[in-house]
């Protein structure tokens, strides 16, 4: 664990500065923008409510803010205002053209994003219609406008009767599922519309099916061009071995133009000139960069492999008629292939990224929607989300397929972090139809989206959806034998003969796959749905299981890539007190059912907790609840750190033809609400257990110890690229009884090798309890860490039990106190314990004060020690100290 106090908030304050400077930027002379966000009109269908809302922003968010609703995350809420989502509404706004615009040639009335179903109309005439949040409307306007009080009007409709008269529409044959499992309270046929899936209810989520003008309007007036977009796409050229950045330049021309454009890199003395003729219509022209190859170029690097390197790349364009156009975009230098190669003893290929040349390892988890309104997600909310990511060795997050392609933003930052970004399209958990107009706006949407994003070195990987292939595959909705081609047909139709042809046309710089999981390669052999997408030995794979018991790492497939795995927690009190009561408070309340949108998950997460732990068994129905929480986030933290430690020693070993596995991305990492799910970071910033644990078990060398039939193992893994490493065990064994050692043991120096995953300690589980002498496997658990020939410990501290601490013997109430000081770092404060005996799973929690300790959830081993609180806002030591409440394993029964 990293024991160096840090501030988040002034690293934070540094961000967004240095985002100002990344994000880009097309300034132009001769095009006027007019920006139309800010205070619309909204009504409902039948003028009962008349409200000011903003835009951006969406009708739920509106009502909230104007005081028509209370907070519809609060308790029951969004079964009280689903009526919100069953009414249509109407959004209107009017403006006037400023004097200096007025008569000019032509007028583009541009929606950045619409949610979702929508007739708009200028003036009283109908411009255009939408059905599909994640594209942009570009409307012609001209000869429509007036100099004063242009009324503009967006008609939207309800999602949910949209989808389901779509369906209805549908009538040849289904397209399941009709609806969600009841137990997740959600809306039907979410399939027939492209708005966010989960916004119809899922398995972590609530039914929010907003409706709104979620990204920016504004109208665009110009007499000859606009540059509508811009992408660069730096490309290695092996033949010549030197890097050429391809620019595509996206135009709306009026008239015949001409003039020049000057592409430049400075800090790579790079620069180059081209003619430009464009003709009237919509164009896109391309140029390339070719980087000067006396420069030396640094490259980017996944976060913990190297730097970010990112360039500054302009863009000059002068027309004849002098206008000008300037843009400017950070730009990065790195390759990335997905390797599918025939592997030495196993039968599959294997399914890993090899960036710069380098095979790494892909550590993190899965990104859902920050908000159920988008409109409400900050750069705050994203940086806090982020940052979290990498303070916990991260360097891969997948954005799954269920929810939207996040903003701007994000992906920016994830390449000034170093964030690798598995990019889903949104797709998700179920079958599609493929009517004419239903392809047409996916492939506008596609299209789009890959022009926004491509730029983004951090995207290494795009991939058609989520789980699709497996529905299919393995029949989770009761299709026939005789109706299965026709779905096969339409899957292949849509993820293949157009998504994939889209992006293979747009993108040559990264790899697409169809699904996750999927087998890749020979997913493609078997006409793309292969008849076990889940086959570890091709592709990715998504494992769950929560009743077998989690500490049999036997259980876990050895797969090539984990790109879902999990378990879930509720979230901390403090955060599930905004949004309820202390009659609530009861893990079998009506709250607890209602915020469990998993089938049996509370009962699930106990019974997995039961396995090892003594269930919370406190009088006081407050605390009992408390702990309860306690002992879900303990599971979870338990269950993902034996299974992603499994996957991490798994990557150079192949047993039976299974392994080499170069993957772990657990599910999930962020909630959209407050409530039970499998993040690691609660809804509001904070962190689970199990996110403090991911910071060791994601450390760039790690030592795990299991149990393999009576042998006690330790293996390290080594993710770095810096060579060879000598290292020796050092071992512990502890009673639970006394601070004192019971005994100590060293494995012999063990060269560990880069990329590897190496045995360094191997003896029978009683030959360590006989040689240590009082100890047994109920008395004792056991610490480890490796150090180094000059003495210095590399890698986390880590520890085993060799038996369920439910049977420990020996164990007591550790009666732990503290003080609080000031640890003279802007908002640090030290917190030292004081235990009487040595605790397991010791968990500091200080209420609402956001910010996070540098280490939780511990073995404490010693009678004293100090850990480090970042507050990310001010505090003190008295509001700390009347907040911090300490838990450990033996308090909570
Ligand atoms: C997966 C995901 C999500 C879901 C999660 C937990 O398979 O793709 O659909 O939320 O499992 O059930």
């Amino acid at each position: 664990m990293n024991y160096v106090a840090w501030s988040f908030a002034c690293l934070y304050v540094l961000d967004v500065l240095l985002l100002g400077s990344f994000a880009f930027e097309i300034k132009s002379r001769g095009v006027d923008s007019i920006f139309l966000n800010g205070k619309w009109n909204l009504m409902n269908s039948n003028s009962s409510l008349s409200l000011s809302a903003d835009v951006p922003g969406c009708v739920h968010t509106a009502l909230q803010s104007q005081g028509f609703i209370s907070d519809p995350y609060y308790r029951f809420n969004d079964l009280v205002y689903r009526w919100i989502s069953l009414d249509n509404w109407t959004y209107t706004t009017s403006f006037s053209l400023p004097d200096h615009v007025r008569g000019k040639e032509k007028a583009v009335l541009v929606f950045e994003g619409v949610d979702t179903v929508s007739t708009i109309s200028l003036n009283g005439v109908i411009i255009g219609k939408t059905d599909n949040m994640f594209r942009r409307y570009d409307f012609e306007v001209t000869g429509l406008l007036k100099d004063k009080e242009n009324l503009l009007q967006v008609w939207l409709t309800s999602a949910v009767i949209y989808a389901s008269q779509r369906s209805h529409a549908h009538s040849q044959y289904r397209v399941p599922p009709d609806c969600p499992p009841p137990v997740q309270k959600g809306e039907c046929h979410v399939n027939f519309i492209r708005k966010a899936q989960n916004s119809f209810s899922w398995d972590w989520g609530p039914s929010f099916p907003t409706l709104g003008i979620w990204k920016d309007v504004r109208l665009e007036i110009f007499n000859t061009l606009r540059l509508q977009s811009f992408t660069t796409s730096p490309k290695y050229d092996t033949d010549h071995s030197s890097w050429n950045v391809e620019v595509e330049l996206f135009f709306n021309v009026v008239v015949l133009s001409k003039g020049f454009v000057r592409l430049s890199i400075p800090l790579l003395d790079s620069e180059a000139e081209f003619q430009l003729s464009l003709t009237p219509g919509q164009s896109k022209k391309t140029f390339g960069l070719q980087v000067n190859q006396n420069a030396s170029i640094m490259f980017w690097w996944p976060f913990g492999h190297g730097d970010q390197f990112l360039y500054d790349l302009n863009i000059e364009i002068n027309l004849e008629g002098g206008e000008t156009f300037n843009a400017e975009r950070m730009v990065a230098f790195r390759t990335v292939e997905l390797v599918q190669e025939p592997l030495p003893s196993s039968p599959g290929l294997s399914f890993y990224f090899r960036i710069n040349g380098k095979p790494i390892f892909l550590k993190g988890s899965n990104w859902i929607p920050v908000h159920a309104f988008q409109d409400q997600v900050t750069t705050d909310m994203i940086t806090i989300l982020l940052r979290s990511v990498q303070k916990a060795n991260m360097n891969a997050l997948r954005v799954w397929g269920g929810g939207v392609y996040e903003q701007d933003v994000f992906y920016t930052l994830c390449d000034m972090y170093g964030i690798m970004i598995w990019q889903d399209f949104m797709f998700a958990c179920a079958l599609y139809p493929t009517e004419k107009e239903f392809i047409q706006t996916v492939r506008t949407e596609v299209t789009q989206q890959v022009q926004r994003l491509k730029s983004h070195p951090s995207i290494i990987i795009w991939s058609g959806n989520n789980e699709n292939e497996a529905a299919i595959a393995t029949n989770w909705f009761n299709i026939t034998v005789a109706e299965r081609p026709l779905y096969v047909k339409d899957y292949v139709n849509l993820y293949v003969d157009n998504i994939r042809d889209i992006v293979l046309q747009e993108d040559s710089t990264r790899p697409f796959i169809v699904s996750s999981p999927t087998n890749g390669i020979e997913s493609e052999k078997e006409g793309w749905v292969a008849h076990d997408p889940y086959d570890p030995q091709n592709g990715d794979t998504h494992y769950y299981n929560y009743t077998r018991d989690c500490w049999n790492w036997n259980e876990f497939p050895r797969t090539r890539f984990a790109s879902e795995f999990g378990f879930q927690s509720w979230p901390s009190l403090s955060t599930l007190s905004k949004v309820s009561v202390p009659s609530d408070w009861d893990f079998n309340s009506d709250f607890s059912a209602h915020r469990q949108h998993h089938q049996d998950g509370n009962q699930q997460m106990l019974k997995q907790a039961e396995l090892h732990y003594i269930l919370p068994n406190s009088t006081d129905p407050v605390q009992r609840y408390r702990d309860t929480i306690y002992i879900t986030q303990v599971m979870q933290a338990q269950c993902v750190k034996i299974q992603t430690e499994f996957y991490r020693r798994s990557r150079s070993t192949i047993v039976d033809g299974k392994g080499h596995t170069m993957g772990a991305l657990y599910w999930q990492l962020n909630d959209i609400w407050q409530g039970p799910s499998w993040s690691s970071v609660e809804f509001g910033g904070k962190w689970k257990m199990l996110q403090y644990w991911a910071t060791d078990f994601y450390a760039p060398v790690l030592s795990v110890g299991l149990e393999n039939i009576g042998d006690m193992l330790i293996y390290t893994i080594s993710d770095s690229h810096t060579g060879e490493h000598k290292v020796k065990a050092q071992v512990e064994l502890y009673s639970w009884s006394s601070f004192d050692a019971v005994c100590s043991l060293e494995s012999n120096w063990t060269t560990i090798k880069e990329g590897e995953s190496t045995l360094v300690f191997q003896r029978t589980v009683s030959a360590v309890l006989t040689e240590c002498g009082n100890c047994t496997r109920r008395s004792c658990v056991i610490t480890f860490h490796l150090s180094s020939p000059n003495g210095e410990m590399i890698g986390p501290q880590n520890h085993m039990f060799l038996s369920s601490p439910r049977y420990a013997e020996g164990f007591q109430k550790p009666n732990i106190t503290f003080t609080v000081k000031d640890a003279e770092i802007v908002q640090n404060y030290a917190v030292t314990l004081h235990s009487s005996f040595p605790a397991v799973y010791v968990w500091l929690d200080v209420d609402d004060v956001p910010g996070h300790f540098n280490v939780n959830g511990f073995l404490m081993l010693s009678p004293s020690l100090t850990v480090i609180f970042g507050a990310w806002r001010p505090t003190t030591v008295e509001e700390i100290t009347a907040k911090l409440h300490v838990t450990s394993l033996r308090d909570v029964y």
